[in-house]
């Protein structure tokens, strides 16, 4: 039986959804963030020595990194499904947006979110002016164009067919879709990048991402 060890709010709604579209039994092990630290809690160290989430166990695997999990699901009991078959252009495309997702899209996304809670974190008062500078600075720099810069290329790339790797929905997809979710929820995403949007609307819409969310809850708290 598989086990996903899923903490809320978190990148692990990816591997639920999957599961509900392969319409596979699977267990879950709910796990609270700390509410002031928004960490994992200890206990998911126990499971993996990251003590992160996604992992899954499975017929005595331990596996770890959304990515790998969702790869792992698909090669072991896709039959075919939700991704194109190896060697084709689609394939390609496929494997490109599994890695970009945490590779490139997320890191900018995840110094946004320390950065900003550099300069609204609890502090002395004399520090706030300094952390907010540095804040900006960082933004200014380096976060805010690479952001837009991601955000541009996904957008062009949703121009090219309906889905990431071809004209059928995929793992890519789901793998893709905490970058973009997370870009909407702290970002900046909007109507200006109308394709992106559409992405977020059809993906809101599938009965099984529907059922991830009802399961384990939502990818990103509520904006
Ligand atoms: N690249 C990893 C990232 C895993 C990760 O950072 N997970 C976050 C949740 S979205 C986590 O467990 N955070 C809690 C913590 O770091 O304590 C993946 O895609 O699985």
């Amino acid at each position: 039986m598989i086990t996903v060890h899923h903490l809320d709010h978190s990148r692990s709604t990816r591997v639920l959804w999957l599961l509900e579209e392969l319409q596979l039994p699977y267990e879950l092990k709910r796990y609270r963030r700390d509410p002031k630290t928004l960490l994992a809690p200890p206990e998911l160290k126990a499971v993996h020595p990251l003590g992160k989430s996604p992992v899954i166990t499975d017929d005595g695997l331990t596996l770890a990194e959304s990515g790998a999990i969702l790869e792992y699901l698909l090669e072991r009991y896709g039959d075919g499904r939700l991704a194109p078959a190896s060697g084709t252009p689609e394939h390609r495309r496929f494997r490109q947006w599994m890695h970009y997702a945490e590779g490139s899209a997320m890191p900018p996304l995840l110094l946004k979110l320390v950065f900003d809670r550099v300069a609204s974190g609890p502090m002395p008062f004399f520090i706030r002016p300094v952390a907010r500078a540095i804040a900006k600075g960082a933004h200014t720099a380096f976060i805010g164009p690479q952001l837009e810069a991601h955000l541009d290329y996904m957008e062009s790339e949703l121009g090219k067919s309906a889905w990431f790797a071809g004209e059928d929905f995929s793992a890519a997809d789901i793998q893709m879709s905490f970058p973009i979710e997370a870009a909407r929820s702290r970002a900046g995403l909007d109507e200006r990048r109308p394709r992106l949007m559409d992405f977020l609307q059809r993906i809101h819409l599938r009965p099984a991402y529907q059922r991830a969310v009802e399961r384990g809850g939502p990818a990103l708290p509520e904006r």
